[in-house]
């Protein structure tokens, strides 16, 4: 008898287990079926990005797959006033204090560096955040030159907030030092 209770009590403690999972990730989880979900799923990615060296810029981003490209979400405090350059760059590694371990600007067609209302640019370069007076930013803009997939997927990558406004300049916009870094990672 003792032995019956026991077991019940297992199985219903595993399948709420199971249940739990199942909420949590559609893509590490279950083995080969739950990664063909997740590929027929939109992706999403998300980003933290926190200050280099004597900066207080942050941020939280979001990377959703739409129609036609993906839609980044952007919340930034500590900014200055005014524009700054806003990239995807080629590195996920934030561990220099001033950003330069992310490297270049991510380009994978080898195109020359743009704003995003000009079509032939680096796939990373996403324009300008504007700052108000308090040092707030927001974005919410589709991009359609980005990916979450693949050789040109943007997951693992980093992203890069500058000092200064981009320009659109050669060869990379003239957007000064890097005051915050995140990494790119794909949303559970
Ligand atoms: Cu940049
Ligand atoms: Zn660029």
């Amino acid at each position: 008898m003792f032995r019956f209770r026991f077991h019940s009590l297992f199985l219903a403690g595993a399948t709420s287990l199971v249940l739990a999972a199942g909420c949590a990730s559609s893509s590490s989880v279950g083995g080969a079926a739950a990664d063909k979900v997740a590929e027929a799923a939109p992706l999403s990615a998300r980003s933290v990005m926190a200050a280099t060296e004597g900066n207080s810029a942050t941020g939280t981003v979001s990377f959703t797959e739409v129609d036609g490209g993906v839609r980044v979400i952007g919340v930034f405090a500590g900014l200055t006033p005014g524009e700054h350059g806003f990239h995807v760059h080629e590195v996920g590694d934030c561990s220099a204090p001033d950003g330069t371990s992310a490297g270049g600007h991510f380009n994978p067609e080898g195109h020359a560096h743009g704003l995003p209302d000009q079509p032939v640019r680096h796939a990373g370069d996403l324009g300008n955040l504007v700052a108000d007076e308090t040092g707030a930013a927001s974005l919410d803009r589709v991009f359609e030159h980005l990916s979450l997939r693949g050789a040109t997927g943007i997951i693992g990558r980093g992203l890069i907030v500058h000092a200064a406004m981009d320009d659109g300049g050669q060869p990379t916009g003239n957007a000064g030092a890097r005051v915050a870094c995140g990494v790119i990672e794909a949303k559970p």
